[in-house]
């Protein structure tokens, strides 16, 4: 189903006139009003007025973390605190957070595009959506729930934590839809199933998940285990929150939002621009947001972009799912991974179980990963071994720990790897 079929499927000459104005309009008012971006601007020998057309965003400068953060708490806002109705913020893990700001407007922006990917999984006001993430300063809970509500769903805000209470929502709400994280819902599967609830023996039908990596294992594990079709949606608060892109019932990669964002992906250490099809960082400018423009903002995020035309009609462009963040991916010699590459390994066999952490530790000068997993069958362990060291090309070593060794996600975003190398 589609949300606003004249703004997903526009033609392509049609929506570049649309992203180049609004994105002129966005250039100007962010100069007008932001310091920081006069700033970059002038240090980059850039003017506003030469932006004629959409590849001339190329030559602006980029917009970091860092930038948002030394801007704290209020210096990247481009309207007046009075025009200010939500603050959000960054959880701030990897250092101070980023506050940003929503105007009226922008909340409608917000709630449209969450409204798009919960249509594109069929929702209508007929379901009753669990939001199982944090309600708060993370972006996750709020803006599920805005999306939700104006498609007219009944919204039950369960929040994160408290599985059994997850599952009591689940069987006694008859929820039809279930937003969350994926690591979460793994958790909120694995508690229905100890409970005696089985796939037909509930009312879930669609799975909304977002806010960190996953693999196409997981995929396949939550929909056999909850009887479910799991969507992945992708979103930074830095842009907006949940929103940015969406998977479609084609599951072909996930359509960008492109009406409100314009996507480039680029040379994670050059920053050159690179052509469509290759993977590298993805940076986003906002095209319509008042309260909080970002310009060319680098998200760290790993993944590449196609326009092909889509089965579903959606002209929207297509990012390939995220692989990871550019700092989470794990670094042993020549050897990088990806902790969802290590996830997709663990869900292809079967005999344990996808609660697992992943343990890297050097000694006598070489390093070594050891994957720690919940399971039984020393076979599954040998086979798992055995497709680590060929993934990586180093020896990896798998330990099978006892059910329940690792505690259930309370809703927030996984943590999977121990670095012993830095302690
Ligand atoms: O996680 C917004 C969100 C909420 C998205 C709910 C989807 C659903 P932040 O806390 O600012 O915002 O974290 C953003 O999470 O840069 C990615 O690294 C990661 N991320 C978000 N969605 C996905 C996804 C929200 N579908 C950071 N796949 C981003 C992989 C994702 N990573």
């Amino acid at each position: 189903m589609m949300w606003n079929e004249k703004a997903e499927k526009m033609e392509a000459g049609a929506r570049a006139q649309v992203q180049l104005e609004r994105l002129q309009a966005t250039v100007n008012r962010a100069l007008r009003n932001v310091e920081f971006y006069r700033q970059s601007f002038s240090r980059a020998g850039v003017k506003g007025d030469e932006l004629r057309t959409l590849q001339d965003l190329h030559h602006l400068p980029f917009t970091t973390k860092e930038d948002l953060r030394t801007s704290y708490p209020y210096g990247m806002f481009a309207v007046p605190l009075r025009d200010i109705v939500r603050i959000q913020s960054t959880s701030g893990t990897t250092g101070s957070p980023v506050i940003v700001g929503y105007t009226r407007n922008d909340l409608k922006t917000w709630s449209e595009c969450v409204a798009r990917f919960l249509a594109a999984g069929g929702l209508t006001e007929h379901d009753v959506v669990q939001v199982a993430f944090a309600y708060g300063l993370f972006s996750g809970g709020f803006g599920l729930h805005a999306g939700a509500e104006r498609i007219g769903a009944s919204v039950v805000p369960a929040a994160a934590g408290g599985l059994d209470k997850q599952v009591r929502i689940i069987r006694d709400f008859k929820s039809t839809a279930l937003a969350c994280t994926p690591s979460y819902a793994m958790a909120i599967a694995s508690a229905l199933e100890e409970s005696g609830v089985k796939p037909g023996e509930h009312s879930l039908k669609a799975g909304f998940f977002g806010a960190e990596p996953w693999s196409e294992g997981l995929r396949a594990r939550l929909e056999s285990s909850l009887g479910i079709t799991a969507l992945d949606n992708y979103g930074i608060t830095e842009v907006l929150g949940p929103g940015v892109s969406f998977e479609c019932e084609c599951k072909q990669g996930l359509h960008i939002n492109e009406d409100h964002f314009v996507a480039e992906v680029v040379d994670p250490e050059t920053g050159e621009v690179l052509a469509p099809g290759a993977g590298g960082e993805l940076v986003l400018t906002t095209i319509t947001k008042e309260g909080f423009p970002v310009i060319r903002y680098r998200t760290g995020d790993l993944c590449s972009l196609q326009s092909a035309p889509c089965a579903c009609g959606r002209t929207l462009a297509r990012m390939s799912r995220i692989q990871g963040r550019r700092d989470d991916l794990i670094i042993m010699g020549a050897v990088k991974v990806f902790p969802s590459q290590v996830e997709q390994v663990i869900l292809e066999v079967e005999g344990v179980h996808p609660h697992y952490q992943i343990v890297v530790e050097r000694s006598g000068g070489t390093d070594f990963l050891e994957l720690r997993v919940e399971g039984e069958s020393a076979e599954a362990a040998r086979r798992i071994e055995q497709r680590l060291s060929s993934l990586l090309d180093v020896p990896a070593r798998v330990t099978l720990v006892p059910p329940r060794t690792f505690a259930r996600s309370e809703g927030g975003k996984a943590r999977r790897v121990v670095d012993k190398r830095s302690v």
